[in-house]
């Protein structure tokens, strides 16, 4: 891969909006993917590995639980910070960002907010530093869009229950300590379960042949009568809103994500523009390519507006699920459609891996599937304007 050149763009000076610790945050995590992801990170996508030598790094830059508070290890900043590291990482690559997503918002968040005192002390300090990588398991099978009709289930056996089932797809499944698991007990309410690693009858099994977040590891969560002790269920929260309120943490930050991968695409294919000669001009110069540079800048601006705003509502407490939705919705559909566009501007040479455009392209189809498919959150907007319930 050649040299990372990236400089963001910023065609409405949004960072007048940011205070100077979401400058100096963002800043930190650029420089960060800048030396270290950007150098390796074609080569493990290539060889379908993910980098754990970076775990360490995530952690310096506070990827791992950013707005957990500081006593239990997070980096206690505010929402906008949060979303400017997920754009960050993202802009690196996307399975990068999914396994700090993943630690932050699906694991570290449900001990947080679900979890007792004991759990949190427990688990926290750890997943923060990177001692422990975390996952979430909340889709089986025959159960993906609609989670709520999950099989994996537990029995109450008097000192301990007894888990069984299994779930697929699931991100740092193959190297994770910890896995945050969504199952239903006898009368079929779900609740959220620590499973860790070691216990009797537990196995994670890698996904292979994915073309998609490729330098991120997938796997499926089995569950052969496990024993899991009474003290590890979250007791807090329980019913599908359990998991579907860290999705919101999840989601939020994909949204912000989404734009990393769009400026990066953007920013490669306006340099190559400039670069690449074709009839004795820049192509640049043509009409065509300047109308999908003009194009790509328009919907990244309004992708920042939006994002920034909805960071806002959420400082204050008041975004609702449905405005995340479509932030994420809209942010991962633009960055999709933007590396499609940026990798026709690079002609041959957007289909290698000199190029960042190609890995981002296949990437995001993962991304617009994931934490909800584009469908699922139309549907959901749909709901919110409407009233009217296309899932009952
Ligand atoms: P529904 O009846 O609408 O809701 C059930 C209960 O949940 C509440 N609720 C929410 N609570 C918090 N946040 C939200 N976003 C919520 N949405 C709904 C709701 O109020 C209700 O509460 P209560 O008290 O009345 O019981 O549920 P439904 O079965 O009709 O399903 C609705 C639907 C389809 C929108 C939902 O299930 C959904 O979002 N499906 C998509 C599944 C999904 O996103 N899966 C993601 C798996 S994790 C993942 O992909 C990680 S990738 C990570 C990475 O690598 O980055
Ligand atoms: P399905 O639900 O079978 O959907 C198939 C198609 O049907 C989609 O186009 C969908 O939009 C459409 N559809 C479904 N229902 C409706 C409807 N009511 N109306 C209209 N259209 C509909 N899950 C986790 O729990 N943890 C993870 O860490 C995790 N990581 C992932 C990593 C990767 C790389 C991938 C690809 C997935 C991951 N997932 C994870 C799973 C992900 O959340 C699911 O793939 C996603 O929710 C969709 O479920 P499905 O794949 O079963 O598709």
């Amino acid at each position: 891969m050649r040299p990372d050149l990236f400089e963001a763009p910023d065609y409405y000076n949004l960072d007048e909006l940011l205070t100077d610790e979401h400058k100096l945050v963002r800043d930190a995590a650029r420089e960060w993917v800048k030396r270290e992801i950007s150098p390796i990170i074609e080569d493990y996508a290539q060889k379908a590995e993910f980098p754990t030598q970076i775990i360490n790094g995530l952690a310096e830059i506070g990827a791992f639980g950013p707005y957990i508070p500081m006593e239990y290890g997070g980096a206690g900043l505010d929402q906008i910070s949060y979303g400017l590291i997920m754009q960050e990482i993202e802009r690196g690559d996307s399975g990068v960002r999914s396994t700090a997503s993943v630690q932050s918002s699906l694991v570290m968040y449900p001990i947080w907010k679900y979890g007792n005192e004991e759990q949190r002390q427990k688990y926290l300090p750890k997943l923060a530093s990177g001692e422990w990588i975390g996952c979430f398991g909340l889709t089986e099978p025959d159960h993906g869009s609609n989670p709520g009709g999950m099989m994996t289930n537990f029995k109450d056996m008097g000192d301990h229950y007894l888990l069984n089932g299994a779930k697929m797809w699931i991100s740092n499944a193959p190297f994770a300590q910890v896995a945050v698991v969504w199952a239903k007990n006898e009368e079929g309410r779900i609740h959220g379960l620590i499973v860790e690693r070691g216990m009797e009858g537990f196995t994670t099994p890698e996904t292979h042949n994915k073309w998609s977040l490729r330098a991120s590891a997938t796997g499926e969560l089995i569950f052969d009568n496990v024993k899991v002790p009474k003290e590890n269920v979250l007791p807090n929260k329980s019913g599908l809103g359990a998991p579907l309120g860290c999705l919101d943490s999840a989601r939020y930050g994909i949204a912000w994500g989404a734009i990393g991968a769009a400026m990066d695409c953007y920013d490669t294919a306006l340099r190559y523009s400039k670069e690449r000669m074709q009839f004795g001009k820049p192509i640049g110069q043509f009409q065509l390519q300047q109308k999908k540079l003009a194009e790509m800048i328009t919907e990244i601006t309004k992708a920042q507006l939006l994002t920034w705003r909805l960071g806002v509502l959420r400082n204050d407490g008041k975004a609702t699920s449905a405005q995340i939705s479509m932030a994420k919705r809209n942010n991962v559909d633009m960055a999709i459609n933007i590396a499609r566009e940026a990798r026709q501007i690079l002609g041959g040479m957007g289909i290698t891996g000199e190029y960042s455009i190609m890995r981002h392209m296949m990437n995001l189809e993962s991304v617009i599937t994931y934490e909800g498919t584009h469908d699922i959150h139309l549907l959901i907007t749909g709901l919110d304007v409407t009233g009217l319930n296309a899932f009952k």
